[in-house]
């Protein structure tokens, strides 16, 4: 009672102080979120000692949120560093997120609201005021809303800004049809996937800085760059963990790895069926975990009794040998093992089945709640900020399309991408003719762009909202420019930290603007104030939750005892002792009856995946480690970096190619379609004959883009053939071939 009236209490004072800071500002630029400066500036090196130090950044180069100081000279940002009070990436940042600052101060930034006069996709802009612009989205959301009703409004967001303008389409408006590129793209068929087998989804930290093995399919760390995942895991090697990489391609994992698998790409899943198998038909698996926690084990055993370690090696195309020398050495490591699940997951259709596997495996291994395990360390509590009232999130509910087809019931939050697109093309079951992109860039996100083009094109209205010209931009009607991550007051970032210090500890940092936002040359603006802008012409301004950036950091910051001035005084990260990540005890569904009732293999099942076309090789990608996917493209100092994506080939395929290590070339798909832009060949004895690679992201359009324009392939446009997980509606990207075409000619790879 006492408690509940302190932070009710405390909870009143901030959103006043919040109220009251609102109303002083309220003359000058709505978003003139003030700088906070430590009195006591961290060391300085070099040329940078006449700088104050602003704390409270926090990363958004990627989505792993890294906490910063930004170093300032005469109010602009020179520098970011790391916080040194970090206990998560310490300060250390990676090469994007010292780039940052390039992002903050280009010139081909978003900065003025803008309407298009010409066409969608080959538009014209004229400058309008916030006001008009305003006025204009909110009337044709509505007239959408009126018309077709609130289901008739897609979102596609990503990003710590699209959270509050997403929670007022989903929940105030009313619409299902919310993609969220990190679920239906990238880590929700994991995630439901894990639930499905152990009941959680997965931390992305499992304890490698303790394993004493450690095993990654796909997963290609140094060039898929997180920085304290990335320590951890360097962490775990340095101590002298055993490094098992599955990948098709010598991956900057596969060069660190005591084993790597050259696997045939897709058959991920049969190869973990018989470890599994093989482990035990050999009683090498951890039966007493299993025997106190295990569910179906007996019907699973039975279920994968096929999956020998010769029906493997062929599906696989790996030798016997090292199946079962893998098998052998998580078997002798366990429990003390890292098998990792992954991040982007969204690859071949069948994705689910595989990543259920993993999750049975670290089961089977009893690698669960110990050293070096499947741990999750327990975040301290913040509060909970800017929630829009429920008012029609039942309809919402009602009108989810995968509900309304009985399809994909294991979905992640949200309506599967390609039922939106499906439904705003055919009008069946009904019509979407509203579109909203923040914070996505779907043309170079979502596989096959001619669909994603036609159901832009048949909109009454699209709105987007962004910070840099990327190419869904030249689909707008209606383009807002936003602050950006260095700019704005936004989001808490809570964590926690055990292995890399040995210390338990958790840690509370919020975003809070390293530098002002006012500026002469522009009129970018935060998303509560966009979204509070909207919400409020569309009538349903009643339900603003929270009026600025700032009351929302400090209402969350009050669950946690603190407030924004706190924070500050503590050099931007609060630090408290943590808990013992050690000791989870999870029951594993080896068999899965909620997943068999569902109408699927309640077994993890290997779904064989197309075979590569003769005269081809399957395109796969992954990342570039100086860039994040298509956003980082225009930044001068990371295109300086990696200006375009080297296409891998096989050495010995190139050589009966005829086509050298630098050859300008282009590619052409199975459907047809060629590339756009061009790029070279790195031709490497480090890939399968039937795969090529490259990094995703690059070939932008969009002339706007005046650094990045043209350069690179964009793997995006020749992913058209696209794959749907049955399970969660998710897409599979992999399933697509190429060849190489050079001087016009067009050239078939060698089986
Ligand atoms: N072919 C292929 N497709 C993929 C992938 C792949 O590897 N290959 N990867 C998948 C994965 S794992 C993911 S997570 C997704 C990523 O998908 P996206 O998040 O769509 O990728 P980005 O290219 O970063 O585009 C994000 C957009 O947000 C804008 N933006 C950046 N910061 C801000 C901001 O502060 N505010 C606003 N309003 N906008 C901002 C950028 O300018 C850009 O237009 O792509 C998925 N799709
Ligand atoms: N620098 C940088 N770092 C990033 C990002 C970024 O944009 N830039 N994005 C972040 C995000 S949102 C995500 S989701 C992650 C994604 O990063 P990951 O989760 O590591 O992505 P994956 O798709 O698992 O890994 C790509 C690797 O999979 C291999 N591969 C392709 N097909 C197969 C197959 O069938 N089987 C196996 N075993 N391997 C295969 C490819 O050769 C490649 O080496 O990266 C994150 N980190
Ligand atoms: S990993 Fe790099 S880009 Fe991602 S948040 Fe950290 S510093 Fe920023
Ligand atoms: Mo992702």
């Amino acid at each position: 009672m006492a408690l509940n009236l302190t932070r009710r209490k405390f909870l009143q004072t901030a959103s006043l102080a919040a109220a009251t800071a609102a109303m002083s500002g309220c003359f000058a630029n709505r978003a003139t979120a003030s700088t906070p400066f430590v009195k006591k500036p961290f060391t300085a090196p070099g040329s940078f000692a006449d700088t104050k130090t602003a704390v409270g950044g926090v990363c958004e180069m990627c989505f792993w949120r890294c906490q910063l100081v930004g170093k300032v000279r005469d109010g602009k940002l020179v520098k970011l560093e790391g916080n040194p009070k970090s206990i998560d990436n310490g300060a250390s940042i990676c090469a994007r997120g010292n780039a940052g600052v390039k992002l903050l101060y280009d010139p081909d930034r978003l900065k003025f609201p803008m309407k298009n006069v010409g066409k969608r996709g080959a538009p014209q802009w004229k400058r309008i005021t916030w006001d008009e612009a305003l006025d204009e989205c909110a009337a044709k959301l509505k007239g959408v809303v009126d018309k077709y009703g609130p289901h008739g409004i897609a979102m596609f967001p990503h990003g710590s800004s699209a959270t509050y303008p997403m929670g007022f389409f989903e929940k105030v408006v009313g619409t299902p049809n919310v993609s969220e590129a990190s679920f239906f793209q990238c880590r929700g068929i994991r995630d439901m996937a894990y639930v499905a087998t152990l009941d959680t989804p997965p931390d992305e930290n499992v304890d490698m800085a303790n394993a004493k093995a450690i095993m990654l399919l796909g997963g290609h760390f140094g060039e898929n760059v997180h920085v304290s995942h990335v320590k951890r895991y360097l962490k775990g090697l340095e101590n002298g963990a055993k490094l098992i990489v599955v990948d098709p391609r010598f991956s900057a994992s596969a060069a660190k790895a005591h084993i790597w698998v050259k696997i045939k790409p897709g058959t991920d899943t049969a190869f973990l069926l018989a470890i599994m198998n093989h482990l035990i038909k050999t009683g090498k698996y951890n039966k007493a975990y299993v025997e106190a926690n295990g569910v179906g084990f007996d019907k699973f055993k039975a279920g994968i009794s096929h999956a020998t370690l010769a029906w493997a090696a062929k599906t696989c195309d790996v030798p016997v040998k090292q199946i079962k020398e893998v098998a052998e050495l998580l078997a002798a490591n366990s429990p003390n093992v890292s098998i990792h699940p992954g991040r982007h997951v969204s690859w071949y259709g069948n994705d689910f089945q595989r990543e259920r596997s993993l999750a049975c495996l670290t089961g089977l291994l009893g690698a669960i709640g110990v050293k070096g395990g499947f741990v999750k360390g327990k975040g301290p509590k913040v509060g909970k900020a800017g929630g829009w009232p429920k008012i029609n999130e039942e309809h919402a509910e009602e009108h989810a399309l995968h509900r309304m087809a009985k399809k994909h019931p294991f979905s992640p939050p949200g309506t599967p991408t390609d039922m939106i697109r499906e439904a705003a093309i055919t009008g069946k079951p009904y019509a979407i003719k509203g579109f909203v992109a923040w914070g996505q860039n779907p043309i170079q996100t979502i596989p096959d762009q001619e669909m994603t083009i036609k159901m832009l094109q048949q909109m009454d209205f699209v709105m987007v909202c962004d910070i840099m010209p990327t190419d869904i931009t030249m689909y707008a009607d209606i383009l807002l420019p936003e602050s950006s991550y260095l700019e704005r007051y936004d989001m808490i970032k809570p964590g926690t930290q055990w292995d890399l210090s040995g210390k338990q500890e958790q840690y509370i940092s919020a975003r809070m603007p390293l530098v002002s936002v006012t500026a002469a040359d522009h009129e970018r603006k935060d998303p509560v104030w966009i979204t509070n802008e909207i919400a409020k012409r569309m009538g349903l301004g009643q339900h603003i939750p929270v009026q600025t950036m700032e009351e929302k950091t400090n209402k969350a910051l009050a669950g946690a005892n603190l407030s924004i001035e706190q924070l500050v005084k503590e050099d931007g990260i609060h630090v408290q002792p943590g808990a013992d990540p050690y000791g989870m005890v999870l029951k594993v569904n080896f068999f899965s009856q909620e997943v068999a009732d569902a109408g699927f293999s309640g077994i993890p099942t290997y779904i064989p995946v197309p075979e590569t076309p003769k005269g081809y090789a399957r395109l796969v990608y992954g990342r570039s480690p100086v860039h994040t996917f298509n956003r980082s493209q225009n930044n001068a100092w990371l295109a300086n970096e990696m200006p375009e994506n080297p296409v891998w080939l096989n050495d010995e395929s190139a050589k009966k190619m005829g086509l050298k290590d630098g050859d300008r070339i282009e590619l052409v798909n199975q459907d047809g379609v060629k590339s756009q832009t061009s790029s070279v060949v790195k031709v490497t004895p480090g890939i399968r004959k039937d795969t090529v690679y490259m990094a995703h992201g690059y070939g932008t359009k969009n002339p706007a883009m005046t650094v990045a324009v043209g350069k690179g392939i964009d793997d995006q446009s020749l992913i058209t053939k696209l794959a749907v997980d049955p399970e969660t509606g998710a897409h599979g990207m992999r399933n697509n071939f190429v060849k190489f075409v050079k001087n016009g000619k067009v050239l078939n790879i060698p089986a």
